[in-house]
């Protein structure tokens, strides 16, 4: 039996091959630093109201997707403790942005910031993984560079890719682009992901439309409950 998602530019999957089997829903990233008080873009000086938007349609979505035995998986940004996986360019700029000159690997509100094991770095208690469910530790924005998740992917016969989290316009679209050069089938949902400028993550959406869905499709998490409902 075909089903389809009613997605902008498409019809998603483009080909109606949409089963628990096949399909992960990937969570990047929903991190303290990302989207808690104190954490590095708190810290940052934006407004963590746009990144904790996702929280309440990602917890029903991810619900009703286990609830129909879909793969879920989630992503943390993150390095090691001694820094040995922080490019000295990445930190640097991170220190450039607020007066204080504090950034990636450096001690903020939640724990040094971006680093494996602090508080900040924790995925939020409200969406935390379930036992079983992969978490997958990356170095960078893309969830491919420098990780297994690709072969986790093919290990479980992953075709289709539904992307939530945050944020739209880096992780996200990184790994969306990722995914998409390696042959994954991709939905990125609206409500489920944000940005920390709200202009940018519209960007990021209609960039996804052009050249007939050049990265794939983009839904609200509403089309994909009723399409697995
Ligand atoms: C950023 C992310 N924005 N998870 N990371 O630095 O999008």
């Amino acid at each position: 039996m075909e089903r389809f998602v009613d997605a902008n530019p498409y019809a998603w999957p483009w080909n109606g091959d949409l089963r628990p089997d096949n399909t992960a829903l990937i969570v990047i990233d929903m991190q303290t630093d990302f989207c808690g008080v104190g954490g590095y873009v708190d810290k940052m000086g934006y407004d963590i109201s746009l990144t904790r938007a996702p929280i309440e349609p990602l917890k029903t979505l991810m619900a009703a997707m286990r609830a129909g035995g879909y793969h879920l998986m989630h992503t943390r940004e993150g390095h090691r403790p001694d820094l040995s996986d922080l490019p000295a360019n990445k930190r640097w700029r991170s220190r450039q942005i607020g007066t204080d000159g504090v950034g990636i690997g450096d001690a903020g509100p939640c724990g040094r910031i971006l680093v494996r094991g602090e508080p900040g770095w924790e995925i939020i208690p409200e969406l935390a993984p379930l036992p079983g469910e992969p978490v997958i530790d990356k170095p960078g924005k893309g969830s491919f560079c420098a990780t297994d998740l690709e072969l986790m992917l093919h290990t479980r016969g992953i075709q289709n890719i539904l992307l939530a989290g945050i944020t739209t316009d880096v992780c996200v679209h990184t790994t969306m682009r990722e995914a998409n050069d390696r042959g994954f089938e991709c939905l990125l949902l609206s409500d489920c992901t944000a940005a920390t400028d709200r202009g940018n993550h519209e960007a990021a959406l209609k960039m996804i439309t052009m050249q007939g869905g050049v990265f794939g499709a983009h839904a609200p998490s509403s089309a994909v409950l009723e399409a697995i409902a």
